[in-house]
Order: C-alpha cells, then structure tokens, then sequence
C-alpha cells in the first residue's frame, strides 16, 4: 500500500435527521465510503468505519413546529429510518450512532470547555432579531419578510426560495417572526467565536502546501476560502436545541450545530470502543479519511481541523475526498420538492436490487463534476453491462460446469491448459483497481473490476465450450477451469462494489474465503472442488418498469408546478383606467343570466359557445374562457353579462353580449356570480 499508516479510521458525513435519505447521499458519499473500507477490510487492514445521525440544528427544530411535535419525535423517527436505509444497502458501518447520544453530548461539552478554559475562543456581543412574544431569538431562518430582489412577501432570512437570492435578514422589507407572526426587534446578545483567522498561516501551510494530492475540486474550494481570508465563527446559538453551552450565563445557548456534529466522530467512536478510542484519534499513525458532499468542505477542511488543532492532541484527516452533486433526470435533486429516489422506495420497487443501484452510482459517481441520474441509463447499466456481461459469464461458466464436469471444477488437467494468456491479464488488472481505489477513484476502479469479468465474457464466448465439448473432453475441462477461476477472482475482486451479489457468487462457488491477494491467481478453487447451484446473479429490467419510475416523477412535476402556482402571489394589479361619468357607466346593461347549454367552438382551445337565459330572451355568446371552465363546470353557472355589448361574429357566430370576468394580473380568470342565487335579468349597478 502506498502509506504507511498502521490503521485507518473512516468517516461518513453525518446526515441530518430530518428526512430520509436518497440516491444522492448514497452516489456522494456512502457507496464511496463503503467501497473502500469493504476493500481495506479483505486487505486485512484495520479499519473503523464511523457514522451516525446529526440531530442538532434549526431545520430538525423548524420540522417539528411544522409538523407540531417535538425535535426529538423528529429525530427519533429519521434515525431508525437511515440507519435502516444504510444496513439494507449494505453499508457497513461499525457503529451507527446520533448526536442527541449522552457521549456525545458529553465529549462536544468537554471539548467546548476545554477550549473555552484555555481561551481559545474570542466572546463577542451582537445585535440579534428577538421574537417578543415567542421570547427568544430567532435563526435566519425562522424570519420572513419581503424579498428585496424580487418582491417576495414569504423570503426567510437565509434566501429566497423564489428567486434563489442569498439573504441577510437585514435585507428584508417587514422582517418578522414565524412562530409568532410579531414584528422584529434587535436585541444584544453574547457568542462564542473561533477565531479562524489565527489558524489562517497554519491552514495554508497545512493544505496548500501539504495536501496537493488532494482532489482538485477540495484543494480548490480551500484554497479560495484561504485566498478569501478567514474570519471569526461562531460556535455558539440561542437556540432551545442542542449541546447547551456549558459555561455560567450562557442559558438559553447550544453549541453551533457545525461545532458539535464534526465532533460526534470522536463521540461514536469512543461509545463503541470506551477503552480503546483514543488510538483511532491520537496516534499518528492512523490515517483518518472524511467522505463528505461538496457542500461539506469548509467545515471538514477548515472548521474542524482548526477546532482539533485548537485542542491539540488530536491527528487531521489525510485526505477528505469529497464529491460533487448528483442531478435526477436533469433537475436538481430536492428533498422539499421531493425531487429524488429514497432508497425505502427504491427497494420497495426494486427489491433485492441494492447492488444494480450501488453499481450504476459508482459508474456514474459525481466525482469530478456533478453528474446526472437518469431511469434510462439505470437500465441500460444493468441490462448490458450486469446482466449481458457479468451476469451472464458467471451462468455460463457454472452451468456449463455442472453440465460436464457434476459441478466440480475440472481435475487432471495438464499444466498447458491453464491459459497463460487470459490469467496473465489479471495481476495488472488487480493493481488497477488497488491503485483507483487507494487515490479515490472508485469509477476507474470499478471499470477495472468490470473489465475481469469482460475478459472471463470473451474467453467464453471465443472458446465456445459447449461446442467443443461434443469433439474434445480435455480442452472443454481446461476452457472451464480457467473460467471458473476468472468467476472466483471476480468473486473477490468485485465485492466492494457488488457486495450482495459477490456473496450471491461466492455461495455458488462454495468459497469460504475470499482475501483480496488471491485476485490474481490461477487457482483460487482447487481441482475437484464442488460448486453449489447455479443463481442468477442480476435480472433484465423492463421498460415498463422504466416508464412507471418516469410518471412518478413526472407527476411530483406536475404536483410542484401545482403548488408553485396556488402559492405564487399574483403581483401587481392592472394598471388603473381613465375616469368615466355615471352616464357612460348608465348605458351599460349589465344583468344576471344563466348558461343553458355550452360547447367548445371547434378547432380553438380558448372558446366556449354558450347558450344563456338573459330573463329577456334565450341568446347565444362566444366566451374566451375555456382555458378555464369546461363545458360541463358551465352549464347551469349563474353569470353575469354585458347585455347590450354591440354583437360581434366570432368563429362564424353572432356573440350578443359578453360574460363578466375578475382577471387576475398573472392571467387567471372567474367568473363573476351574484353571492347566492338571482332570478335572471336582474339588473347589476
Ligand atoms: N449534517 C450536513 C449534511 O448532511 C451535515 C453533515 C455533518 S458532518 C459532521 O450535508
Ligand atoms: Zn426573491
């Protein structure tokens, strides 16, 4: 291996307990992970993989007002469901903890503390929005006011969700509380501060100089962040939700959220190993790796290497290979506008196809840029790269082998049947994908893993065994041995990536073991050994199963553009019009009516025929209103009409009069009705 490092301790971003997790999480973070500890773990080196729920924060707090329970009742429920969708997809962690854990509220108190007693931290009062009736001070996000960019009246004090504009709450017109509705106040409040801008030398020299291998995307992001200037942090909140500050006075005070998470690392490992934990921390010679989103970097880059140099003692992570984003069909993957596949859903759809998720999220991994996810290339990846190659050399091989050989790998072969050539190919093959996935390139890697069960796909296919075996006993014997031995190597090889499958593979190999050194050997299953039956690894999937993923979201589309329309305030009236005199408004006969009868004028979308009953006589009007009403909603409406409108052909018919509309500034239209039921001709002024 290309360090020296005696352990390696990994981590996974926390996720936050507010939502279950979806494809994106898995592509950005957990599949990677879970790759290379899998790998680090058949290469017998020890490994501690680290994970658990971030329970802190003001979005887990919003969640519970919004949903009228509590924080915990939030977080109690989001926990058991990640941690399930974590285990089902076999994501490995060796411990799976939470934020809200007593260690952990523990280890994120004494850590504050010890900063806080050696004065690490600078104290400083701001002027804070304060919510009088609700008592408390109000994160940016629990204050609403008027967009100053787009005339939003519903804009928090983070952003704007209409036009996407990063706010202050300062820059709000008519700031005011959500949970109470009250206007603002600004009152002082104290915080606790990092003073990054002291680690700022440090920082440069640690990463700019001494993490060039760092991924392009991570060293870059640092480096603006460096070149920027760092400031001050707060590491503290008014908030009624978290670690509470443990200093005297500082009641009605947690821990930042990004203060206490990063720090629930250390928790999760010292509640699974009490005795032992401060070795995966401490000791030089463990290698500590942070997977994380790109929205992470700054806190695992700079936050918390600062906050653990502050404290000292402690080891930095060696690398922190962070991804980019991964789109859906194009679109921005959202939780709000449940723009995402959720893994509980996934699996309910798909089930026992964790591995074909795992395996399309690795060949299509955000690592450079962001990358899109699509149903089509799902299908695809799995269809002719699964099931036409993997897939089907496996079957091959060990149907053919039970066919002529009672399922046991071919004996008494002669040391020439043993293809030199096709075996030869492995070794490089296994440094390929050891030397992709030790520099976290976990795509290469897997095209490496693939390309062993391409080579075993052509070698069975170019050899033909099922042909030879009518003429020659011998070279069928030595054609299935090597490709049962490329299935065993595939078998190892592919286990990170597939890990169900492999397992799947291994049992109908009836492999005990498998240890990442034997990937390249000739003769991983002895002459004689017995196979179990043969199973189909991976299975074709359909296009109507295609099409039916493509509705489901087609219809959240329509369902959002729905919402977003029923929300979208109407903005300006129509300008106002000139002044008329009482006898112009006079001549106007306006009166009730009701639609007798209603069609569509043929060939428009716009038009509805009508037939009304004026109480003066049965008449006909051509109304633009179809966008609108249908034909059916009409009839028997009471309306409101113009009587005396000047007739006008339209379409080929004479329209007498015309029907009262309230048009709204952004087009839309109703009719207008008398409050409860009228005779018709009642006059209107
Ligand atoms: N919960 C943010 C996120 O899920 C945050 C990560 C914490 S890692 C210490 O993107
Ligand atoms: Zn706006």
């Amino acid at each position: 291996m290309a360090n020296d490092y005696k352990r390696t301790l990994v981590t996974c971003a926390l996720p936050y307990a507010n939502g279950p997790v979806h494809i994106g999480h898995l592509a950005g973070v957990y599949v990677p992970a879970d790759i290379y500890v899998r790998y680090l773990k058949m290469r017998g080196r020890d490994v501690l993989f680290v994970c658990g729920s971030d329970e802190h924060g003001v979005p887990i707090t919003i969640k519970a007002l919004q949903q009228g329970c509590t924080p915990q009742d939030i977080v109690d429920k989001y926990h058991g469901i990640i941690k399930k969708a974590f285990a089902d997809f076999g994501i490995n962690f060796d411990i799976y903890s939470r934020t809200t854990s007593k260690v952990h509220e523990a280890t994120a108190s004494d850590f504050f503390k010890k900063l806080y007693d050696e004065g690490k931290f600078i104290e400083k009062e701001s002027e804070q929005y304060y919510d009088e009736q609700a008592h408390q001070f109000l994160a940016d996000r629990y204050i609403m006011g008027t967009c100053p960019k787009c005339g939003n009246e519903r804009a928090y004090g983070d952003q704007c969700e209409k036009c996407g504009s990063t706010l202050s709450p300062d820059e709000l017109i008519n700031p005011h509380s959500t949970i109470s509705g009250a206007p603002l106040v600004k009152r002082a409040t104290k915080h606790w501060y990092l003073p990054l801008d002291k680690y700022e030398g440090w920082l440069r020299e640690w990463i700019l100089d001494g993490h060039k291998e760092w991924k392009t995307n991570v060293y870059g992001q640092c480096k603006s962040w460096l070149d920027g200037g760092l400031q001050p942090r707060a590491v503290s909140r008014d908030l009624d939700w978290g670690v509470p500050v443990p200093v005297e006075g500082a009641e009605g005070k947690v821990l930042y959220v990004w203060f206490d998470a990063p720090i629930g690392y250390i928790s999760n490992t010292r509640e699974l190993l009490p005795d032992s934990w401060e070795k995966w921390w401490k000791d030089p010679e463990t290698k500590l790796v942070h997977f994380i989103g790109k929205d992470n970097i700054v806190f695992h880059c700079i936050v918390f290497p600062s906050m653990l140099k502050a404290y000292g003692g402690y080891i930095l992570p060696d690398n922190v290979p962070a991804n980019e984003f991964l789109n859906l069909e194009g679109d921005k993957i959202s939780t709000s506008r449940n723009w995402a596949v959720w893994l509980h859903e996934y699996l309910e759809e798909f089930p026992g196809s964790q591995d074909v998720l795992r395996y399309v999220l690795t060949a299509n991994a955000p690592e450079t840029k962001d990358n899109d996810f699509t149903w089509k290339d799902f299908q695809t990846r799995n269809n002719s790269e699964l099931v036409a190659i993997l897939g089907n050399f496996v079957n091959r091989a060990v149907v053919l082998t039970h066919k002529y050989f009672e399922g046991r790998v071919p004996q008494n072969l002669k040391p020439e049947a043993i293809d030199t050539e096709v075996m030869g190919q492995i070794p490089a093959i296994k440094a390929a994908i050891e030397d992709n996935i030790e520099h976290y390139r976990f795509r290469e890697a897997l095209k490496e893993a693939m390309n062993l069960a391409r080579l075993g796909n052509k070698y069975i296919s170019d050899t033909e065994p099922w042909k030879v075996a009518k003429t020659d006993m011998e070279r069928t014997a030595s054609i299935l041995y090597n490709s049962i031995q490329i299935c065993a190597n595939i078998a190892i090889a592919c286990e990170p990536f597939l890990p169900f499958s492999m397992e799947k593979l291994a049992r109908m190999l009836n492999m005990d073991s498998r240890e990442w050194e034997a990937v390249g050997s000739g003769e991983i299953l002895a002459p004689g050994h017995q196979l179990n039956a043969a199973e189909l690894l991976f299975a074709k999937v359909e296009d109507a199963q295609i099409d039916a993923q493509l509705k489901k979201l087609e219809d959240t589309k329509k369902a959002n553009e729905a919402a977003e329309a029923a929300a979208a305030p109407a903005g300006a009236p129509d300008p106002a019009k000139e002044q008329c005199t009482f006898e112009e408004f006079e001549k106007m006969d306006i009166r009730t009516a009701t639609v007798l009868e209603a069609e569509r004028v043929p060939k428009t979308d716009k038009l509805l025929h009508l037939k009304i009953d004026t109480g003066l006589d049965q008449r006909e009007i051509v109304s633009g209103i179809a966008e609108y009403y249908t034909p059916e909603e009409m009839v028997g409406k009471q309306i409101c009409i113009l009587a005396n409108l000047q007739p006008r052909k339209i379409r080929g018919i004479e329209s007498k009069g015309m029907i009262l509309m309230a048009r709204q500034s952004d087009g839309k239209m109703r009719i207008v009705s008398p409050e409860e039921p009228l005779t018709n001709g009642a006059c209107i002024g």
